[in-house]
């Protein structure tokens, strides 16, 4: 029988603001994971903290609401144990490009097969509107009364730079979009990460609709391996482009690690080893 979306729904309530576009990303997963007819219990969903670290809250999934920039090194352990498991990781602009910022690029070389969705709001939703990484330069907030007066990260070429094997980005505005990346990106084997621009309704930095109106789909003809091209289109501000950047196939962490194991198990004659044997080697 085909899976709906109301499978993937928990039986706790969101509590994000009335308007909030978190709940359209969210509609938009439970939409993907019931068309890609996964079940909800061989799927984890890790989140960091912030309005969008709420979001395991409301998935029907094995779901870990761990701690501030947390969520990519847990996801990263939950995937090395289980492989077998589909692993979402979601985040906010601070949760993964402030305090969480150093563990992307370690996830990308060792290229875990899991998808991180980062919403950015541009903002600290959850703590009441203080300026994140990617508030932009001059926006007044709680903290920055006369402008922020730092440059804004820019996430997809620093994603590029780390290689991360699958880079789209998605903008609120286009949420059949959302879906079409979000299913791309699960079914990417190896690391992947949708940026989703989602500008926050109630403590906003920049307009809400110019911010949705700015996007072009990266040109058709763009070769997805091309990282130097896809930098280019990275940096373009108008358009701002959305869709996918960067694609490639490299071994996952997964692969990497039976290629460990299969030696190990050479080396010891083909026997099975257990944890003991190996601490007891260090005695
Ligand atoms: C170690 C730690 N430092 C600070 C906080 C306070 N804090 C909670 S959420 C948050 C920022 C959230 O911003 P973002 O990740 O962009 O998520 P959003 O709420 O905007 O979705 C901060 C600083 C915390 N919970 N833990
Ligand atoms: S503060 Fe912003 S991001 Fe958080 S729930 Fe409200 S509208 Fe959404
Ligand atoms: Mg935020």
């Amino acid at each position: 029988m085909k899976r709906t979306s109301a499978e993937y729904k928990s039986s706790i309530k969101p509590v994000w603001c009335a308007g909030c576009s978190e709940y359209s990303v969210l509609s938009s997963v439970q939409k993907v994971l019931a068309e890609l007819d996964i079940p909800p219990e061989d799927i984890v969903v890790v989140s960091g903290i912030g309005c969008s670290g709420r979001f395991s809250h409301y998935l029907n999934a094995y779901s870990l609401h761990g701690t501030h920039g947390r969520a990519l090194p847990i996801s990263l352990g939950v995937k090395a144990a289980r492989p077998d498991l589909t692993v979402l990781t979601v985040g906010g602009d601070g949760d993964g490009l402030g305090i969480g910022g150093g563990h992307i690029s370690h996830a990308a070389r060792k290229n875990v097969d899991l998808t991180y969705l980062m919403i950015d709001n541009r903002i600290y939703g959850l703590t009441k509107g203080q300026a994140s990484p990617t508030t932009p330069l001059g926006a007044k907030t709680k903290t920055s009364p006369y402008g922020v007066y730092e440059d804004a990260l820019a996430a997809i070429p620093i994603f590029l730079a780390y290689d991360v094997s699958f880079i789209a980005r998605g903008n609120i505005g286009d949420v059949s979009e959302i879906s079409e990346l979000v299913t791309a990106a699960i079914t990417h084997k190896g690391m992947s990460i949708v940026y989703i621009v989602s500008p926050c309704r109630t403590f906003p930095v920049e307009g809400f609709k110019e911010t949705v109106e700015s996007s072009e789909v990266v040109p058709a003809d763009h070769d997805r391996t091309d990282r130097l091209k896809a930098m280019e289109l990275a940096y373009s501000y108008s358009p701002l482009y959305t869709g996918i950047f960067y694609q490639i196939r490299k071994p996952t962490l997964g692969d990497r690690l039976r290629d460990d194991t299969d030696r190990a198990q050479a080396e010891a004659g083909g026997k099975e080893v257990t944890i003991e044997q190996i601490l007891q080697s260090f005695a």
